[in-house]
């Protein structure tokens, strides 16, 4: 029997979500120790736990099946391997930055200047793009400084709040790229690890279609329940349930989280009353 080689980052910002991710699958294993390795005891799978920076090296190599990284590093790595699902968590985008006072109109600004980035691929394949000439500098880390200490000019970073260009003087002027978290796999797996990462992705699916979908049950007078179910129109159709009450009814559906907010006020005027919203755990179409 195979076991499929999953490569997780071992402690930052993706490690956790990683985790959470496998747990809500129902994949189950004993990281304690925050070893290199851990098996799961209920599904074929091995995880190793490594920087993500060697994530995308280690699967096309074959020393790991698949992994979780952000797609920023699998864009700038550039090994041949595929994004097999994104995940949804870890979003964050990659941007030019320049110090605040400066004033900026349009990319042509970074025409001859001296840049500071993690990212020397992904940042020449933009300015590239745009027709842009500007001497690249790769560095690992605080990329923020590098203006203050005249390292550079502007920089191209990873930015989520902004906060941290905010406190230190930068502001960002260009997205180079939208990012968050993928799985990616080998393009060689045997047709048994194949099986595997299969049922792992449909149980992911119903993972993440749960996320954002509520399960909403509410009462409402039988003269209203057409003008409801328009509102609601759930997954094949509404369930309605006869109330103890004459006349009532209770109707349950299933609606995004956004569909719900916009239809709340419409739902009250249509007559519906005792309403609940219930999150949903898994969700298979
Ligand atoms: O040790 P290892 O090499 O495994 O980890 P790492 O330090 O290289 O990566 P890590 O854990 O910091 O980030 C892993 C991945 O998380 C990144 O590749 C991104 O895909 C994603 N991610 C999401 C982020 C951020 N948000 C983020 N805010 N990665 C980095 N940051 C940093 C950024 O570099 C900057 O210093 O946070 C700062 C900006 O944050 P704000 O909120 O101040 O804008
Ligand atoms: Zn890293």
């Amino acid at each position: 029997m195979s076991l499929l080689k999953v490569a997780v980052q071992k402690s930052g910002r993706l490690s956790e979500d990683s985790l959470k991710l496998f747990n809500e699958c129902g994949i189950k294993f004993n990281n304690g120790a925050k070893k290199l390795k851990a098996q799961s005891h209920n599904f074929p799978i091995e995880f190793l736990f490594l920087r993500d920076d060697d994530i995308p090296g280690y699967v096309e190599d074959g020393i790991a099946d698949i992994g979780i990284v952000g797609q920023n590093v699998h864009e700038e790595y550039g090994k041949d391997i595929e994004v097999v699902k994104y995940l949804g968590f870890s979003k964050c985008r990659l941007s030019l930055a320049i110090p605040r006072e400066d004033s900026y109109t349009d990319v042509t600004y970074f025409e001859g200047k001296n840049l500071a980035t993690s990212y020397p691929v992904i940042l020449k394949k933009f300015l590239d793009e745009k027709g842009v000439k500007a001497d690249v500098h790769e560095i690992s880390g605080s990329v923020e400084i590098a203006p203050g200490i005249g390292l550079a000019e502007g920089i191209c970073d990873i930015v989520s709040s902004g906060s941290t260009l905010l406190s230190n003087g930068l502001k960002e002027v260009e997205t180079v790229m939208k990012s968050e978290a993928v799985m990616v796999a080998s393009k060689s797996l045997s047709t048994d690890k194949k099986n595997i990462l299969n049922q792992l992705i449909f149980r992911i699916n119903a993972v993440l279609e749960g996320k954002n979908k509520k399960y909403v049950l509410l009462n409402a007078p039988n003269d209203s329940i057409d003008k409801i179910i328009d509102l609601l129109p759930g997954m094949r159709s509404p369930t309605v349930l006869p109330l103890a009450e004459k006349g009532w009814s209770s109707i349950h559906s299933v609606i995004s989280e956004d569909d719900f907010w916009e239809n709340i006020e419409k739902l009250r005027e249509a007559g519906a009353e005792g309403v609940l919203v219930v999150p949903i755990e898994k969700m298979i179409k």
